[in-house]
């Protein structure tokens, strides 16, 4: 269709990112800007193969188009084989266009440092940099909270903001393929009161507890009813730092493990931030918070510096 013509018009500048063990390729090229224009903008394009149906595993014969063998030697062989064409899909495919210089970075493979953020260093960089975002970054989040975008796929909704406390959707994240429970990705959006913001981990008080208990009892509530998801079959964490300076919390199926997104340095457990906050209402204006910083991110160079003023 339209899409597939879309597509077919990519040109390959660099293959920017690659992980042989989620199976997926991150392409960075260009796409035309209009029909009738010789233009191009950049394109940043990310294939994954999908993952196992288990429901279509039962006929090996119907999934399968060829197999080729390539060796066997007592009770073990190995073959190599391909898919039929079926109404599942085989890839799945992100496409950011126009991708600005901070999409380019971010999706670009790059050495990790850990550095230490006391108070002292959000305030002095930290904070600015946030600041310094311009509301178009997250134009993306406002579509889904004014039900712009992504309408019917709305899940759960709190109108607790206008009641001048934090509501707050539960919708797909677009990393999932919106069919495999075992991969399952759900993102929960917050919705601001009038004058309010909420940016980060760093600005949690206890203020926002019933918001993150609503969010955890309702993420378990509709996995379950919807995708047969038992208890405790949810991982949900918060990004610090995030990509996007709106808060949310990712809702992940707790056995789609090995993602990228997961790793110690970036993820929080909601479970471990509720707990905190019940110790100790303002703890995240008080903790020294650890991280992992890509070499393209822009805090890497300040934070790197700042290190060195810390005490070891
Ligand atoms: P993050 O922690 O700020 O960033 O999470 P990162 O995980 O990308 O580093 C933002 C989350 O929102 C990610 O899991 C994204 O996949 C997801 N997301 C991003 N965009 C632009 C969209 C979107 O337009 N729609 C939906 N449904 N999810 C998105």
């Amino acid at each position: 269709g339209r899409e597939l013509e879309f597509l077919g018009n990519f040109q390959l500048t660099d293959v920017i990112n690659e992980d042989p063990v989620a199976h997926s390729i991150t392409l960075l090229g260009t796409l035309p800007t209009g029909t009738d224009s010789d233009k191009r903008d950049r394109a940043i394009i990310t294939l994954q193969k999908t993952a196992f149906d288990a429901a279509e595993l039962e006929h090996l014969d119907s999934l399968l188009a060829s197999v080729k063998l390539l060796e066997s030697n007592d009770i073990y062989s190995w073959l190599m084989g391909s898919l039929k064409d079926r109404d599942n899909s085989d890839l799945k495919i992100n496409v950011i266009f126009p991708a600005t210089d901070v999409h380019v970075r971010k999706y670009t493979r790059q050495s990790l440092i850990l550095v230490r953020e006391t108070p002292e260093l959000y305030e002095r960089i930290v904070r600015p940099y946030i600041d310094a975002f311009p509301p178009s970054r997250i134009e993306w989040v406002q579509n889904i909270l004014d039900h712009k975008k992504e309408v019917e796929k709305i899940l759960h909704e709190d109108d607790s903001h206008l009641r001048g406390g934090f509501g707050y959707l539960i919708i797909p994240d677009m990393k999932w393929d919106l069919t495999t429970v075992s991969a399952l990705y759900l993102v929960a959006l917050v919705h601001l009161p009038p004058g309010r913001s909420l940016r980060s981990l760093r600005e949690l008080t206890q203020e926002h507890l019933p918001l993150l208990r609503s969010i955890r009892r309702h993420a378990a509530r509709i996995a379950n009813q919807r995708w047969n998801v038992p208890d405790g079959g949810l991982r949900l964490f918060v990004h610090y730092q995030p990509s996007y300076y709106h808060f949310h919390v990712h809702i992940v199926n707790a056995n789609y493990t090995g993602l990228a997104g997961q790793s110690v340095g970036q993820a929080h457990l909601l479970d471990d931030v509720i707990s905190l906050l019940e110790l100790d209402g303002d703890i995240f204006q008080k903790l020294t918070l650890s991280y992992n910083l890509g070499s393209q991110h822009a805090l890497y160079t300040p934070m790197q510096a700042a290190q060195a003023t810390l005490t070891s």
